[in-house]
């Protein structure tokens, strides 16, 4: 806290007009307390930007000081050929028609032009009906082979999921070979929205939310960190967005293996719920204060720039935001296929420097563990 403000900012809700229910809970948040489901709907409902942020940047400064963290990193996407058909994706063969597929050794050529400074390589795409585990397994030791400090965030639990199944391995089983073979953490994909119902209407194939949970559980207490994402401004109402919070709150509760919450904003371009309108930038400021406030026990909430445009995340850092992800290096097609600002996307650590220092805090080079890391 800075000297005195925060109480003094205080004192000014509880002269205000907003309803009791919104003081109590102002109340709560500056004491450091956890908000309830029904409080965090209370938020949804009546929360205007300018409270909700308020609180969210009170709990981002407790947490990480003005401290924006960057990384440098890129992208594998290794196919679009997906078992799954979810309305929302642009991305996989369903929409666009045509088939591709990297082989393997067309991905360690990527590692091997990839820039030296680069210290993460995210690799996630469509699930592939032919690639099992033991395939993904042997391509992450070939990258490690080449470039061993590269720390690989690699497979969502969805298609961690599938491989797992094609090898007739268990959850526990196959994560440790694949940390065995290089695994660093796991990326935050396929989280979607967990109300069965609506995981039914928009991507009923794909695997269910218990699953996805156990997964990065299992993952968890193995060593290996993760993040979690929520895909949201669709069809979802707040209650949907609450009970996915909650599930992620009460896992971390048991695991503290979760480093970055990171909502992703439904974008509506190519794909079959292209007649859905996109979200007002208001909504978006809400969805990411209110998963700061809520998700007390996650240490970092991110703004994939990616997906929302630089302009939006610069503002989302005063909404809860501490993470901006990462330079990309252009590598990426998920969000420039669905109608994302960028679409070539690539941000150098000159921009992103600006990016921050413009919002008045403080960049910070990360590596993928939220390890300070000195750049240049
Ligand atoms: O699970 C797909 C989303 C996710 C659309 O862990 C869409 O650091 C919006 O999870 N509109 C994959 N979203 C990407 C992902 C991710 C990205 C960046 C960083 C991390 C991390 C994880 O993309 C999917 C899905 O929720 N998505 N299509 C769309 N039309």
């Amino acid at each position: 806290m800075t000297g005195g403000e925060p109480s003094h900012r205080l004192a000014l809700i509880d002269r205000s007009a907003y309803s009791s229910g919104l003081k109590a809970i102002a109340n709560k948040v500056w004491e450091g307390k956890r908000i309830s489901p029904a409080e965090g709907l209370l938020l949804f409902t009546e929360g205007e930007p300018g409270l909700l942020g308020m609180l969210a940047d009170e709990i981002r400064k407790r947490k990480n000081g003005d401290a924006v963290y960057y990384i440098r990193n890129f992208h594998i996407e290794p196919t679009n050929i997906c078992i799954n058909n979810c309305l929302f994706c642009s991305f996989s063969h369903h929409h666009s028609h045509i088939k591709w597929e990297l082989t393997e050794a067309e991905m360690v050529e990527k590692v091997e032009k990839a820039d030296h400074s680069i210290r993460e390589l995210h690799i996630t795409g469509a699930v592939h009906p032919d690639r099992d585990i033991f395939y993904y397994g042997n391509l992450l030791k070939k990258i490690k082979a080449i470039r061993p400090g590269l720390h690989l965030k690699a497979y969502s639990a969805v298609e961690l999921d599938y491989m797992l199944e094609k090898s007739h391995l268990g959850i526990s089983e196959g994560l440790a070979w694949l940390k065995s073979c290089g695994l660093g953490s796991i990326p935050g994909g396929g989280a979607e929205i967990f109300d069965e119902t609506l995981r039914k209407v928009l991507c009923g194939m794909k695997s269910s939310a218990s699953t996805w949970l156990e997964i990065h559980e299992n993952a968890h207490l193995l060593g290996i960190p993760s993040n979690a994402t929520i895909l949201y401004g669709h069809l979802e109402k707040p209650e949907h967005r609450i009970d996915h919070l909650e599930r992620l709150r009460q896992l971390q509760d048991r695991t503290s293996g979760f480093n970055a919450f990171i909502p992703l904003k439904f974008r509506n371009s190519n794909n079959r719920m292209s007649d859905v309108a996109e979200v007002s930038v208001v909504e978006d400021m809400k969805m990411y204060a209110i998963s700061r406030i809520y998700l007390d026990n996650f240490p970092h909430i991110k703004a994939y720039w990616p997906a929302v445009g630089r302009k939006l995340a610069q503002v989302s850092l005063a909404f809860g935001v501490d993470d901006l992800d990462g330079t990309i290096h252009d590598s990426t097609r998920i969000y420039s296929l669905a109608g994302a600002e960028d679409q070539n996307p690539v941000m150098t650590v000159s921009e992103m420097k600006d990016l921050i220092l413009a919002s008045k805090r403080i960049p910070v080079e990360r590596d993928s563990l939220y390890q300070v890391v000195s750049g240049d």
